[in-house]
């Protein structure tokens, strides 16, 4: 089959199987173009909440599908390709987690949503990287443990007064800009707007004109007057990017932004996903219960 008969054939069975897809902007071209969404991984979560389709193909990676099934237990949630995992949710271990709470005994435990199930049945309220500063802000504590991603708790730290005690993980694809790449782009593109993800190295994070999440890149990039508009996050963004701002040029500030668990899925992988629904996610009960009060504690904060 070529490309457009495989995406005929995706369409054809997710009706006969009362399937919803869901991508994540990082997602490569041809699987965002067969989704019924395309979004960051709280708002596909939601959306797989508020479907009515039996079955979520859910084209991302692991701990995406698991919030999925979390807010949609009823559902059958499907990861396309089941070792599509990521390696900054994986520096977060759930006995690693309770071993540092003992630590800091005082302190409220806040964890990006890039963290497994069984980690957000252990801390007290997730973030997003478009409202970790507003969720640090609206608790009590004065203390806030911060997992798993050493460069969003820096970027919290300069945004806040309260003292962050800062976990040591970090996205692969966004540790590695470096500074010089920086300084190519502004050179290249005088003139044109950088908007970065706050994952990237704190010298990243202060030489751009914009940070946050891909929710809030999509919208600045759309809402700016500029042109030409910089990108700091992984290459998948480009595709999006591009299909809603027609007029606009983007540039990728690193070629290395590229996560090469999100580019394991593919159209051929998403069809015989649909054909065999599987593999399932599946998340236990109890953890389930517990991870889901720390992403509702989230939505809670206004
Ligand atoms: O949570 C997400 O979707 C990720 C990984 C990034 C973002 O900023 O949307």
């Amino acid at each position: 089959m070529d490309k457009k008969e495989l995406a005929a054939e995706v369409q054809r069975l997710k009706k006969e199987k009362n399937a919803v897809i869901l991508a994540h902007n990082y997602q490569i071209g041809e699987v965002q173009d067969v989704a019924d969404y395309v979004g960051d991984s709280f708002g596909l979560a939601q959306k797989a909440a508020e479907s009515d389709a039996e079955v979520i193909i859910f084209c991302g990676v692991h701990f995406m599908a698991e919030s999925a099934k979390i807010l949609a237990p009823e559902k059958k949630v499907i990861l396309p390709v089941k070792e599509a995992g990521c390696p900054l949710a994986d520096m977060a271990e759930v006995e690693e987690v309770r071993a540092k709470k003992k630590e800091h005994p005082e302190a409220a435990v806040v964890a990006y949503v890039n963290t497994s199930a069984a980690v957000k049945a252990e801390i007290d309220v997730c973030c997003t990287s478009s409202n970790a500063v507003q969720v640090v802000e609206s608790l009590p504590q004065e203390e806030i443990l911060f997992l798993p991603d050493k460069n969003l708790g820096h970027y919290i730290s300069q945004k806040t007064d309260k003292k962050i005690i800062i976990w040591e993980g970090y996205c692969v694809t966004h540790h590695r800009v470096a500074p010089e790449e920086l300084d190519k782009v502004r050179e290249n593109h005088p003139g044109a707007p950088i908007a970065v993800h706050p994952e990237c190295p704190p010298e990243i994070v202060q030489g751009a004109d914009y940070v946050g999440g891909t929710s809030g890149i999509l919208k600045f990039s759309r809402e700016t007057a500029a042109q030409t508009v910089i990108i700091g996050t992984e290459m998948g963004m480009l595709h999006r990017l591009q299909k809603e701002n027609p007029e606009k040029t983007f540039f990728l500030l690193s070629p290395r932004l590229i996560c090469v668990n999100m580019k394991k899925t593919t159209l051929e992988k998403v069809l015989l996903s649909l054909q065999e629904l599987a593999p399932e996610i599946e998340v236990e009960e109890e953890i389930a219960r517990r991870a889901k009060q720390s992403l509702e504690r989230m939505l809670a904060i206004k």
